[in-house]
């Protein structure tokens, strides 16, 4: 799944596709990259970020949207708004995106289920203004997991197939870097929730210890390639990155080891 933010304020990539234009090719690159998904988003969630309304989100995304799913790209809508949910959907989005896993918006999952398109469920706790108050955790992957569960039983109520529900840990949502490795290091208990899973760590925070300091976030684009290899080991359905072309090399790299494994050479 390759990130296309259509925002001024993104912590890894605000500002660089703020143009309808800009985004649509940026779309249609990361797709002869290879994404399988482009995922259009209009606010940013980063800690502290400003909230905006759904008709200025919608401004922002749905041209890039519509242009996009016109061509044939498979789109999902990164958005916690369900008004621009209905929206994108109508204009042809296949997925719905939602960081707040339906907390932010009480009308998401009945949305998604009128649309009748996929829903990637995402974790967190409090508001992107909050959520640095929440990262506390006895046990973060029993607690993720069992709030991420309640999320999917919602959904289900509100009329979503359990067939069309994606799961993400939410890294780095109302989570500190321990947090996100021991989620990263039990994807197998994220998996018995039953649901493919999405894992979104691109250029986040958790990674800056790990490249040399004041890198800019494009600079954990390696660490990120790694964790996707890592992550498609362990059978995840998709990964959420910007840097798409690095992410299909270091995968590119595994599936050439993995395809030689067992065979006589
Ligand atoms: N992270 C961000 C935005 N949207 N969606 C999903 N499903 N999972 C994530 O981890 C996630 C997301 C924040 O990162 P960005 O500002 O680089 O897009």
């Amino acid at each position: 799944m390759g990130i296309v933010n259509v925002t001024p304020d993104s912590f890894s990539d605000g500002g660089a596709h703020l143009a309808e234009s800009a985004a649509i090719a940026h779309g249609k690159a990361l797709v002869a990259a290879g994404a399988d998904i482009i995922d259009v988003g209009g606010e940013s969630t980063r800690p502290g970020a400003r909230p905006i309304s759904a008709a200025e989100e919608q401004a922002r995304v749905l041209g890039v949207v519509k242009n996009l799913a016109a061509a044939g790209v498979v789109v999902s809508i990164d958005t916690l708004h369900a008004e621009t949910a209905k929206a994108a959907a109508e204009l042809g989005a296949s997925f719905v995106n939602d960081v707040s896993g339906g907390l932010a918006d009480p009308a998401m999952a009945a949305a998604v289920a009128d649309a009748g398109i996929a829903y990637v469920i995402g974790h967190w706790r409090g508001t992107p203004q909050t959520m640095r108050n929440y990262a506390d955790y006895a046990d973060p992957v029993e607690e993720v997991c069992r709030e991420l569960a309640a999320r999917a039983a919602a959904a289900v109520q509100a009329g979503v197939p359990p067939g069309r529900i994606v799961l993400d840990p939410g890294l780095g949502f109302a989570k500190r870097a321990p947090h996100n490795w021991h989620l990263l290091s039990r994807l197998d208990r994220l998996q018995e929730l039953g649901h493919p899973v999405l894992i979104g760590a691109s250029r986040k925070r958790f990674l800056a210890g790990l490249v040399p300091a004041g890198a800019a976030p494009s600079g954990r684009d390696l660490p990120t390639a790694v964790l996707s290899v890592l992550a498609a080991q362990h059978q995840v359905w998709g990964v959420r990155v910007h840097d798409v072309e690095m992410t299909r090399i270091a995968l590119g790299t595994w599936a050439a080891w993995q395809s030689a494994a067992g065979s006589p050479g």
